[in-house]
């Protein structure tokens, strides 16, 4: 029985949020949910969070510089603030990139900002982002320049789109700004929102290309950390699937322009993409479906929904023959660390989608995930339903406007052979926008968190005495000074690739060193002998 032996959810609920303020304790109580998958249960997401309760969220700047558009290696990105912005956003994330040729450019490397003073804040910082721009461009010559805005920015009203424009027609190259201040909406999801929408309006479908292979497709929301996106395009290739872009891991400029010419979009973190996917469907007639690539089984599900879409006899025996070979090398490696590892407990507090991502790995090993939350993802994204959105775009623009539905409007542009093909399997059952969420697939009383605090997680680990904590660097060394293994689920701490099969047998491997040994249960916290720590500084 999965909850034998465990508090009960609601004791808990109670519990965590008696040591708040009665109004603050009613808010928290919206966002906690013990589940039942066959239920259609609420939970609060995506709302502004409780002032210094600590939350583990990020802000607009980081979803959009960080997050959407970090990725790309030649797009050359231009922070407009603080230097402290942009040194954050500097090689964090652990996305990977392979330029196609040792002179290729790659500027992933490289941190560009205006380095923002006072008297920028006092004058305005127009002037010194016309002359980074300028400068960027003679030292670099890139094919893109982007901007983008940091708090300060709208505060003090630069207008980082009129000089992109200005600087557009100086230079002759594409250069583009997002809105993407740090304080906009209630989380790093405004950001990733604001970067799909510039994307689609500046680069998406800027040229054409020719056909080169008979089964195109696109691959969104994969962002390639530790090396995740390598080995996905080793099964794509081998499997002779072309893939024309990644939004946005190991991605290049050019394919963003060219990436309409696909025939099917595969969606990964739907959280951070969607709304690309939703907009190309829309323009162009292109269907997407949702995949996913943690955990051998769903990488090999996954292969085939995409080889199913194409309906062509050999394609579909190279992919049954690539699972099958790959899947006989994952079993051989779970084989031999499943038992030392099945019935151990978990719990997974991570950004807008991995923490329902990898429910399929720990499932694959036998391990329960006892209580899980995102940080910043929707309702949606929890209770699996899928969200058609409000939006109308201009033919010829591509302005987006936040509007109703109009389908039709875009008709003439759409791929009619793709629209064909797309009512003919979904006559046979064949589901595109079907979306599963967190909730449906979690198991009864186990604790869905929204946006946890600080509080919630020591409180947590206190109640279920979990053998293994998932989140990211802020968690991390706190939980471990407390005798819980942490795994990074951000950046895989220095692991990975964790996606595909290959990221299934490194995973499986990683859980063996985390949870087949007792060196945790040694580890005492040093709040426990010294509740308080005395010091002493000198400021010269
Ligand atoms: Fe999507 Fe991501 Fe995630 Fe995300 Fe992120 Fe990330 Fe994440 Mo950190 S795009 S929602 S904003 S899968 S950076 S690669 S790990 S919180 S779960
Ligand atoms: C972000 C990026 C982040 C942070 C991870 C962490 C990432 O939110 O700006 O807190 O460890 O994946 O790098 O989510």
């Amino acid at each position: 029985d999965y909850t034998a032996g465990l508090p009960d959810p609601s004791e808990i609920i109670s519990e965590i949020t008696k040591q708040y303020p009665g109004k603050i304790a009613k808010k928290r109580k919206k966002a906690m949910v013990s589940n039942v998958p066959e239920e259609d249960q609420e939970i609060q997401a995506n709302v502004r969070t409780v002032p210094g309760i600590i939350t583990q969220r990020g802000c607009t700047y980081a979803g959009c510089r960080g997050v959407v558009l970090g990725p790309t290696r030649d797009i050359l990105q231009i922070v407009h603030g603080p230097i402290g912005c942009s040194f954050y956003a500097w090689l964090t994330r652990r996305n990977q990139t392979k330029p196609e040729t040792e002179t290729s450019e790659n500027f992933i490397p490289y941190a560009f900002s205006t380095d923002m003073q006072d008297e920028n804040i006092v004058f305005g910082g127009e002037k010194k982002l016309k002359q980074a721009i300028r400068e960027a461009f003679e030292l670099f010559s890139p094919k893109a320049i982007a901007v983008f805005s940091t708090c300060p920015v709208g505060l003090i009203g630069d207008d980082v789109h009129a000089v992109s424009r200005e600087m557009k027609e100086e230079l002759g190259i594409n250069v583009f700004g997002f809105s993407c201040e740090g304080y906009r909406g209630v989380s790093q999801s405004a950001g990733h929102h604001i970067a799909n929408n510039q994307i689609f309006k500046h680069v998406l479908g800027n040229t054409d290309r020719e056909r080169t292979g008979k089964f195109q497709i696109n691959l969104l929301g994969e962002y390639n950390i530790g090396g995740d996106a390598f080995e996905l395009e080793r099964l794509f290739e081998e499997a002779g699937i072309e893939l024309l872009s990644t939004f946005s891991g190991n991605s290049s400029y050019d394919s963003f322009e060219y990436a309409h010419t696909a025939d099917l979009n595969i969606v990964m973190c739907h959280r951070s993409i969607n709304y690309i996917a939703e907009m190309m469907e829309l323009k162009y007639g292109i269907p997407w479906i949702k995949g996913n690539f943690i955990g051998a089984g769903s990488t090999t599900k996954t292969l085939k929904k995409i080889a199913e879409f194409f309906d062509d006899a050999e394609l579909t025996k190279k992919v049954a023959e690539i699972c099958a070979r790959e899947e006989a090398k994952v079993e051989a490696v779970k084989a031999s660390i499943k038992p030392k590892v099945e019935g151990k407990t978990a719990m997974m507090f991570v950004g807008g989608s991995r923490a329902h991502h990898y429910q399929d790995l720990f499932e694959e090993l036998g391990i329960k995930v006892l209580s899980a939350g995102y940080e910043f993802a929707h309702r949606d994204d929890y209770e699996g339903r899928h969200v058609i959105p409000n939006i109308k775009i201009d033919a010829d623009t591509r302005n987006i406007e936040e509007l109703s539905v109009s389908k039709t409007e875009n008709e003439a542009l759409w791929r009619q052979d793709l629209v064909e093909k797309k009512a003919e399997l979904e006559k046979k059952g064949y589901e595109f926008s079907s979306y599963e969420g967190m909730m449906p697939q979690m198991e009864k009383n186990a604790l869905v968190i929204d946006d946890i605090s600080h509080w919630e997680t020591e409180k947590l680990i206190e109640f279920y005495k979990p053998d293994l904590f998932c989140a990211g660097i802020k968690e991390k060394y706190v939980v471990q000074k407390g005798g819980v293994p942490l795994k990074q689920l951000h950046s895989y701490d220095y692991g990975g690739p964790y996606a595909g099969f290959e990221g299934a047998i490194n995973f499986y491997k990683e859980m063996e060193r985390m949870l087949a040994t007792n060196v945790w249960k040694l580890v005492d916290a040093p709040w426990k002998s010294e509740p308080e720590i005395v010091g002493s500084m000198t400021i010269n």
